[in-house]
């Protein structure tokens, strides 16, 4: 009888309980909102558009009023650069190819240097942002990542400049997930930062299996995997 009574209880407590919310986390001014490539080429209408691409728009700047510090990169090519399809006969956007510094993936032709298609997003309203880093602009070889080319050894200065600015956290949107914010973020585990990457500020282009092969690698490095109405604004 008195086992019942305890059963009783616990059941009322159980069905009664909610579900408690989960601390926010609060930027501080060891922490930098890391902005990936919202760039027109990147948007809808745009010749590599990311699906859903514009969406991360109105939630990156939502976000980016919780951050003192604020990073953007631009995807930055040459005319006829190695990564472009164009410039390799025969070969067809998304394919790939072997290069001396590994596998790419060919692309439409992009984020051409100071083209309409290169530029950041119109709509985008982050006053505050610091620096803007361009990226994959040596002919020969793409950079995916904000920090490293994909050489694997040419520095783009991201991570010297970070340190230099003490920053030790690195909070990564954009686009798209399973390219430039995925090498980004593994990157940054690479060079110590505490990394989250705010999986709903994000939308990826998804060719054979990138997508989730991008999440299995970024949460082996460590990288932690939140939602925008994860962080405290
Ligand atoms: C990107 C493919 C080619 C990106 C850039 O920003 O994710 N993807 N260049
Ligand atoms: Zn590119």
């Amino acid at each position: 009888r008195i086992l019942t009574g305890f059963g009783t209880i616990a059941l009322a407590t159980f069905v009664s309980s909610k579900p408690k919310a989960a601390a926010l986390i609060k930027p501080d001014d060891a922490s930098t909102l890391l902005v990936i490539d919202v760039q027109n080429c990147f948007l809808p209408g745009g010749s590599l558009a990311v699906k859903d691409g514009d969406q991360v728009v109105p939630i990156i700047n939502r976000i980016a009023k919780g951050f003192a510090n604020v990073v953007m990169t631009q995807d930055w090519h040459t005319a006829g650069h190695i990564s472009f399809a164009s410039a390799h006969p025969g070969k067809k956007p998304f394919e790939t190819i072997d290069l001396p510094y590994g596998k790419q993936v060919l692309w439409p032709d992009h984020c051409v240097q100071g083209t309409e298609g290169a530029a950041l997003s119109k709509d985008l309203s982050i006053p505050q942002a610091e620096l803007i880093v361009r990226k994959g602009f040596h002919k020969d070889v793409d950079s995916y990542s904000a920090f490293t080319e994909a050489d694997g050894k040419t520095a783009t200065g991201l991570a010297a400049y970070l340190t230099a600015r003490q920053v030790k956290r690195l909070f990564v949107a954009g686009l798209a997930t399973d390219f430039c914010v995925a090498w980004s973020a593994l990157d940054a585990r690479k060079a110590g930062f505490e990394t989250y990457v705010v999986e709903d500020a994000c939308r990826g282009i998804d060719t054979q299996g990138s997508l989730a092969k991008a999440w299995a690698d970024m949460t082996k490095a460590g990288v932690k995997r939140i939602q925008s109405g994860d962080i405290a604004v």
